[in-house]
């Protein structure tokens, strides 16, 4: 178990630890701009908490963050930490429509802002129903945030609070409604950092961590942040949009030996191998989460790189991944284990357990686990149930502990009375050399009954005929239950997707 001193703010054991422990000129964090310092870290850190207590922003209130990935953002994140105030990291991708609700529904003191989200977030500002008193740029103006650090004292002592208290949120968006604030306590960076970061992924203090996976994202938070700072660590951190390129020519400047990416980023690079030849040869290990890997791209990435990729599931809500493969225990197509510290289990709709073998709603209980939605009693009643959190999955487990991946719980299908998983599909469908990228939904034939349907990218210079999809019928006939095919093809030029790269598989749906 982990022990939560008195008074425990987790800034000091992220931020202030590490000048005790003689990190001062160990490099914390490097991007294209330059290093920084443990020693600069904390300075800057220190600064940032005095301004935002000099500008009068109250322990408890929320700073909403729509930061790029910067030595500002973890500034920002930890000075507000230690001045009790809440930092709220938001996706940088959004429309000023969204700014708008989430700066009405955190009712935030502060928000911050890289100028180059501006013409999005000012607008956002504009039409909210709740006006922040305290507005900055980030950097560039003379009343920015980094021009208005200069003049602040760089010491600065932690505010008392417990491993209890509310710490920061993060916001989930789901496929349907708004998103949803989640309210994470001061021990939860903590949790995800020892139980995934050291136990399950063998994060050291020499390690070099770069995550293609942004900060405002859980995900990227703990990748490119959390675990780094746990373990003494250094970061390298991209403000740019992640690439194949991009990230190539960040692994060869910077020389990460843990890279983390998602799905789809890693089926773009695989793609991009064809041409190039980056120099991998300081990564130990890539991660992939987000959503589920499937074991054909771990194949195509081993052989192209010759590294392995560990797949694991992690939420918003559950701050990082609860479900994971280890170094030396992947299976591929499955999300792994259960992490140390989290239980998990399968559940029906009547609420029994079910036993390993069938697919049911995955339920996942730890310490990491959100205390609520900010704000929305009804989507915290049916999301946290006690001590457990539906996690809005469908998984499968086995009687070995391993997890498989079927499908959101809303995403599945029934076909011909069947439950049938469009992911099974899919992963059969990406499978064939023509195919770069898969959707399948359920969408009613013309008696009404649900068939799966594809939505199918296609690799460059194939074409779309008939003759083809017949092929992929049969291609995903052959490998699968001969009722788990798509009825219906539609080649498209690309897959509607979330910000952070989720298929958006209800926009596929036909509308009724
Ligand atoms: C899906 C996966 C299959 C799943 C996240 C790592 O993705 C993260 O958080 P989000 O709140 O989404 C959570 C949902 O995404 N998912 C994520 N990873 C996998 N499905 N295999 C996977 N490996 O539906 C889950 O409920 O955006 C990932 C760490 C922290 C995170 N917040």
């Amino acid at each position: 178990a982990l022990a939560f001193p008195h008074g425990f703010n987790v800034a000091r054991v992220f931020i202030d630890r590490h000048l005790a422990e003689g990190r001062a000129a160990k490099i914390a964090v490097r991007t294209a701009q330059g290093d920084t310092s443990y020693a600069e870290l904390v300075a800057g850190v220190n600064r940032a908490a005095n301004l935002l207590t000099c500008l009068g922003i109250a322990q408890g209130e929320r700073l909403l963050m729509i930061v790029k990935d910067s030595v500002a953002f973890l500034q920002l994140f930890w000075g507000a930490i230690k001045a009790g105030v809440v930092p709220v990291p938001l996706n940088t991708m959004l429309r000023a429509k969204d700014y708008a609700f989430m700066i009405a529904d955190s009712g935030c003191a502060a928000l911050v802002y890289s100028p180059e989200f501006a013409t999005e977030v000012e607008p956002g500002l504009a039409g909210a129903a709740h006006r922040p008193g305290v507005v900055m740029r980030a950097e560039g103006a003379e009343d920015g945030f980094a021009a208005r650090l200069t003049g602040q004292s760089d010491r600065f002592e932690a505010i008392p609070a417990s491993a209890e208290d509310d710490c920061f949120w993060l916001y989930s968006s789901g496929s349907t409604g708004n998103p949803k604030g989640a309210v994470h306590r001061h021990r939860d960076m903590v949790v995800t950092s020892e139980f995934y970061g050291v136990r399950t992924l063998g994060a050291r203090e020499d390690d070099v961590f770069f995550s293609a996976a942004k900060l405002f994202f859980a995900y990227g938070l703990g990748n490119g942040m959390t675990f780094p700072l746990w373990v003494g660590g250094t970061s390298v951190l991209l403000d740019a949009r992640p690439t194949p390129q991009s990230t190539f020519a960040m692994v060869e400047r910077f020389r990460p030996t843990l890279y983390f990416g998602v799905p789809t980023l890693y089926a773009a690079q695989i793609h991009a191998l064809d041409e190039v030849r980056p120099d991998f040869s300081s990564v130990r290990l890539c991660v992939s989460a987000g959503e589920a890997l499937p074991a054909e791209t771990l194949r195509r990435w081993k052989d192209r790189t010759g590294l392995d990729i560990l797949d694991g599931i992690g939420s918003t809500e559950l701050l990082h991944i609860f479900i994971s493969n280890r170094p030396d225990d992947i299976r591929p197509g499955t999300s792994g284990r259960m992490v140390e510290g989290y239980d998990g289990a399968v559940f029906d709709d009547e609420g029994n357990r079910l036993p390993p073998g069938e697919s049911g709603r995955l339920m996942i209980r730890g310490l990491s686990a959100a205390r609520c939605y900010w704000n929305n009693p009804e989507r915290t009643a049916s999301t946290m149930l006690g001590e457990w959190l539906n996690t809005g999955d469908t998984y499968i487990c086995d009687a070995d502990g391993y997890f498989t991946y079927c499908g959101r719980s809303d995403d599945m299908l029934k076909v011909g009375g069947i439950w049938c998983s469009p992911f099974e599909i899919e992963a059969a469908l990406i499978e064939h050399p023509d195919v770069l990228e898969a959707a399948v939904v359920g969408n009613p034939d013309a008696e009404g009954l649900i068939k799966p349907e594809a939505y199918v990218v296609l690799a460059d210079g194939v074409r779309g005929t008939s003759s083809l999809q017949h092929t992929l019928a049969q291609h995903c006939k052959a490998r699968l239950a001969p009722y788990k095919f798509p009825r219906r093809f539609h080649f498209v030029d690309d897959l509607p997707k979330t910000a952070t790269g989720k298929i958006q598989r209800f926009r596929l749906r036909t509308q009724v």
